[in-house]
């Protein structure tokens, strides 16, 4: 399926005629590929090969990118209009930086006010408010974006499927070495990149929900997180497991491992059309409560993703963001316990009208 770029420009077009704002003025790398250039493989260098794109209210959406780029917009985006600068006088390039690209336009186009994602500084007679209308409309995703994440999941779905053989036989391998073997089966399939910088977190180290990863050697009984996910088509996943080395952990830490699960469980039970997300959290983090290791779980619940790993919205305590059917989130309770280790289940979930479709499918049984 094609990435159907008018539609989005349409839904930013409704937010300027709401405001009565004559252009969006797109800066956030996430931002700007949504609206031109979505499937960039979105590492360095630039995050976004875009530095603005600019939405009128009527006419072409128009990119401003540096020279260097421009090869890559060409092939990339799928903005026609695209506006060059260089910092090398003898580039000959028409404008000297993004930004002198960006107030030339807006002088051309005799626009009066802008809707922007940044707080931007413009010249005189242009006013500049700030919104969050990208994001909003990013956070419902289409399905030519659902299509690309079912992808994304499953490349990550089968790196967990890897990563769990070589955890639990892993004995003996450092961290380091299990994150760099994820990366390259990764690799191999074809991914653009990993989501983030894989996460393996052995034994004590793992009781630190981020923990990155080093030379400390697995050990038999360790548990280890293992968190990462897949570039597709500029769309990514974000799943996290939790092994045993050996295949066999303690009965204290299968009872632990049960109390993410029911979490993870709990609060995916809660999420649908119309929920609010301080109540999709609050299913899982109160039962952990209950069980009385509410003081173990210390992050959020989960979080938004789709061209970035941490997109709108957030599953967090206190959180009163209405969910709607379409976003992608993440649902990750864990535990952890210091100087001993930790556990954390994660899923990718579609929000949909009466509950929620799990994307990922790696096992996360009991063991
Ligand atoms: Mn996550």
């Amino acid at each position: 399926m094609q990435i159907d770029y008018r539609r989005r420009w349409a839904g930013v077009r409704r937010a300027l005629r709401d405001a009565d704002a004559d252009a969006f003025v797109a800066v956030g790398a996430g931002n700007t590929r949504w609206l031109a250039s979505a499937e960039s493989p979105p590492g360095s260098p630039p995050s976004s090969t875009l530095n603005y794109v600019f939405v009128p209210q009527r006419g072409a959406p128009i990119g401003i990118t540096s020279s260097l780029e421009g090869h890559r917009c060409r092939k990339e985006t799928g903005v026609r209009d695209l506006r060059l600068w260089s910092g090398y006088p003898d580039v000959g390039a028409e404008f000297a930086s993004a930004k002198a690209a960006l107030k030339a336009l807006l002088e051309e186009r005799e626009v009066g006010s802008v809707l922007s994602d940044a707080a931007l500084r413009l010249q005189r007679g242009v006013a500049v408010e700030r919104s969050t209308a990208v994001r909003d409309l990013r956070a419902r995703k289409a399905p030519d974006e659902q299509e690309r994440i079912r992808v994304a999941v499953r490349h990550a779905d089968a790196g967990q499927r890897f990563a769990r053989e070589l955890c639990e036989a892993g004995a003996g391998l450092t961290e380091f070495e299990v994150a760099a073997e994820i990366d390259y089966f990764l690799r191999r399939r074809g991914v653009q990149e990993t989501s983030f910088t894989t996460i393996v977190a052995s034994g004590p180290n793992a009781a630190f929900s981020h923990h990155s990863p080093g030379r400390r050697r697995l050990r038999d009984g360790d548990s280890v997180i293992c968190d990462f996910g897949a570039f597709w088509k500029g769309y990514c996943s974000d799943i996290t497991r939790t092994y045993f080395v050996g295949g066999s952990p303690a009965p204290k830490w299968r009872k632990r491992y049960a109390l993410v699960l029911e979490a993870n469980e709990r609060s995916r039970a809660a999420l649908r059309h119309g929920a609010v997300a301080q109540d999709v959290d609050g299913a899982g983090r109160n039962f952990l409560g209950r069980s009385g290791v509410g003081n173990r779980f210390v992050h959020g619940t989960g979080h938004g993703f789709g061209l970035e790993v941490h997109e709108w919205p957030s599953l967090t305590y206190g959180q009163k963001t209405v969910l709607e059917k379409g976003m992608c989130v993440t649902v990750e309770p864990g535990l952890y316990f210091p100087r001993q280790g930790g556990i954390r289940i994660e899923d990718d979930v579609l929000v949909t009208r009466a509950g929620c479709e799990t994307l990922t499918h790696a096992a996360k049984a009991l063991y």
